[in-house]
């Protein structure tokens, strides 16, 4: 339990170097990566989360513990993704436009591909255009991330400009990010929501059924 706690403090630090030595520790001292993820790296950004809303954190307290939370990820993605052998479907993914925030989104495509998904990334900053441009034959899911309360109309942009290309029809768009619901989705016409990276491989695999 401890090992899970060092972890924990090390993200909440923002110190990589110490964070890369104790997820090292924990994974040969037989912790699960999943409880890594969740009860180490996870459970702290939720945190850092809290500290910058209550003034305790600021931005760069916010971008130094990303970095570290990232690097452990590095450490745990080839533990958690159990390469697929024919790919079940095809999916793009971007960070919504003006949004910045990547962390779950890349934890969504890991898990994804993990799945035995093909997925393109297209990063973050995402104009509505690009997600359009992006949509090729052979794509089934597109899916949207946001984080904040202020790009989540540009998910319901980038859904507007895929139905106005006349696109919607050929794929299943869903979205997520902390700030994101499923009445949200509902509301604004995509196909389903899912608050985290492994219910969203149960919604992607759902809707390509
Ligand atoms: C790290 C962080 C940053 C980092 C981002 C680094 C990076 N590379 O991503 C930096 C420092 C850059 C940053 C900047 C800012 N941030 Co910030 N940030 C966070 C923080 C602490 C953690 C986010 C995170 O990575 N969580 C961990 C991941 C694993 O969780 P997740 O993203 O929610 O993803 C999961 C699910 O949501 C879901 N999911 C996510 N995407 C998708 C997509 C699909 C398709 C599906 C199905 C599911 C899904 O699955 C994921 C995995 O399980 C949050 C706090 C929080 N509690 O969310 C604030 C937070 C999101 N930030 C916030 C703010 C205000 C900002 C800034 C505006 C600060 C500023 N004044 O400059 C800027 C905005 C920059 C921009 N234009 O985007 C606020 C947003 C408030 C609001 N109501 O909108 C938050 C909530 C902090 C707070 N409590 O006030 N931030």
């Amino acid at each position: 339990m401890s090992q899970l706690e060092d972890i924990y403090q090390a993200v909440l630090n923002g110190d990589t170097e110490v964070t890369l030595e104790k997820v090292r520790a924990a994974l040969s001292a037989g912790v699960a990566a999943s409880d890594i993820l969740q009860t180490g790296l996870i459970a702290a950004m939720g945190e850092v989360g809290r500290l910058f809303e209550e003034g305790d954190y600021y931005v760069p307290e916010m971008l130094i513990a990303a970095r570290a939370m990232q690097a452990g990820l590095e450490i745990l993605k080839p533990l958690l993704v159990e390469a697929g052998v024919e790919p079940v479907g095809k999916v793009v993914i971007g960070t919504v436009k003006g949004d910045l925030h990547d962390i779950g989104k890349n934890l969504v495509s890991m898990m994804l591909e993990g799945a035995g998904f093909e997925v393109v990334d297209l990063g973050v900053d995402v104009a509505p255009e690009k997600f359009v441009a992006a949509i090729h034959d052979g794509v089934d899911i597109l899916g949207l991330s946001a984080l904040l309360t202020t790009t989540m109309p540009s998910m319901e942009s980038t859904i507007k400009a895929i139905e106005e290309a006349g696109l919607h029809d050929r794929i299943k768009i869903i979205i997520g990010g902390a700030p994101v619901t499923a009445e949200y989705a509902k509301k604004i016409g995509a196909d389903g929501f899912a608050p985290d990276a492994g219910q969203a491989v149960t919604l992607a695999k759902s809707l390509i059924d």
